[in-house]
């Protein structure tokens, strides 16, 4: 483990926002200067709810530098590009060519893929914490521009990926899961090698046994069809309902059911549509006590547990009983009970479990945070408690790195991580204020 000095609540504060002001370009922060130059996804919405409560202005344009991003299909890109930089990531604007494509913003580089839809959340987060003080009308205003953008981002996941036609949306490539090499996507990775000869038509060269490799070839593929919603649902190799996606999409569906009397929307569609991906949820996703991603080109559930699998707590109307069920296989020794550091991405006794490597076992900032959220969602103030209270042991002995040792709690990936950063704040904030 990195030897770290003793540091108190108000030093780990001042670190946290010196990091984000050094990852600051413009309006967006990046998740970490070098290794991940540009704005991602949901990188950039785990800043807004980590600053909501402290600069929510801030907050605020962190959302809208996003969302420039958005394409007229109402899909919100997973990088933003800063124009500056271009091509000092792989795979870069020359790869994903938005440019040239009729649906994307005019002037913004993105990336062709989306992540996790979490940004409704994030807009009711800053309004949730502005709407008693003087700064409310700059919230309600924000939430007036925003609820629109939010509304076609959601109608986008309805149109274009329902690929199962069960009412989830599939995620096309494992970078929209943001958990990008996690063990639950083996399976369809692997199976792309095999789909060589249904696929040799005009696509990029084959993806060799090289995870990364299969990343690419599919944005490739997918880039080649430009982008298409009928290419996605006949042709794509690689569709899985995730359920973790799937529960930040329900949690945001409320979100915007509770935000649009501010817009002047009505807000029974998103509170229909939250009911309808719980119904689909428990109906194709469900197995053993938990939830697991479901393959739908291999047409089976995925047998690995990941943290993945618990996102669907992130919904305040799931039923209690699984609920419980859920929280016994969090607090077993399958996640938490085994490792000194939790939360585990992957279970402990799964043989694709890798302590030091990203989504194979490492701990992260941001699902301790979200499962805390829902910890707290669901009146479970002890687990809460922990959660809270294991990430910011964390970041006090090895610093805002991109994640952790689940075992020995040493810090894995890139330093400095904004995400790492804003979320201790936020729990800073919740343990003076609790
Ligand atoms: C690809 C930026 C992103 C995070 C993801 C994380 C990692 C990128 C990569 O970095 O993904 O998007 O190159 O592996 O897995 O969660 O959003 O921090």
């Amino acid at each position: 483990m990195e030897a770290r000095p003793a540091i108190d609540d108000a030093a780990l504060e001042r670190e946290a926002w010196s990091v984000l002001e050094a990852n600051r370009t413009g309006a967006a922060t990046v998740p970490t200067p070098g290794l991940y130059p540009h704005q991602w996804n949901w990188d950039s919405t785990f800043v807004a709810f980590g600053l909501a409560r402290r600069d929510p202005r801030r907050a605020g344009e962190e959302l809208l530098s996003l969302l420039a991003g958005q394409w007229d299909t109402g899909m919100v890109p997973h990088i933003v590009f800063h124009p500056a930089l271009a091509d000092s990531f792989f795979p870069g604007p020359s790869v994903w060519r938005s440019a040239g494509h009729p649906a994307a913003p005019n002037g913004v580089a993105t990336s062709g893929l989306t992540q996790p839809p979490m940004q409704a959340l994030a807009a009711w987060r800053v309004w949730r914490h502005t709407r008693d003080t003087a700064d409310r009308e700059e919230a309600d205003a924000l939430v007036r521009r925003l609820h629109p953008m939010l509304a076609a981002q959601h109608a986008y996941l309805a149109a274009y990926r329902d690929l199962g036609g069960g009412g989830l949306a599939a995620i096309v490539h494992p970078w929209e899961s943001g958990m990008d090499d996690s063990p639950a996507w083996d399976a369809p990775l692997e199976a792309l090698a095999d789909a060589r000869a249904a696929h040799r038509r005009d696509g990029p060269p084959r993806p060799s046994g090289d995870h990364h490799d299969r990343y690419v070839w599919l944005a490739l593929r997918y880039r080649d069809s430009g982008y298409d919603g009928a290419y996605l649902r006949q042709d794509h190799p690689f569709a899985v309902e995730d359920p973790m996606f799937n529960g930040i999409w329900l949690a945001s569906c409320h979100a915007l059911a509770e935000l649009a009397p501010v817009a002047g929307a009505d807000p029974r569609p998103y509170g229909e549509a939250a009911e309808r991906i719980r119904a689909a949820l428990l109906e194709r996703l469900w197995d053993d006590g938990v939830f697991h991603a479901r393959d739908l080109r291999g047409g089976r559930l995925i047998p690995v547990c990941t943290v993945g699998g618990f996102g669907p707590l992130l919904d305040p109307g799931m039923p209690g009983d699984r609920v419980t069920a859920l929280v016994d296989a969090l607090e077993s020794a399958r996640f938490m009970g085994a490792a000194g550091y939790p939360v585990p991405s992957c279970e402990i006794r799964a043989p694709q479990f890798d302590r030091s490597c990203y989504w194979r076992g490492p701990s992260w900032v941001n699902t301790n945070w979200l499962l805390r959220r829902a910890a707290v969602l669901h009146g479970r103030e002890e687990l809460a408690r922990r959660l809270g209270a294991a990430t910011l042991r964390l970041v006090r002995q090895s610093g805002f790195r991109e994640c952790f040792d689940p075992f020995d709690g040493s810090g894995r990936g890139g330093r400095d991580f904004s995400w790492s950063a804003a979320l201790t704040l936020d729990l800073l904030a919740d343990s003076v204020e609790a």
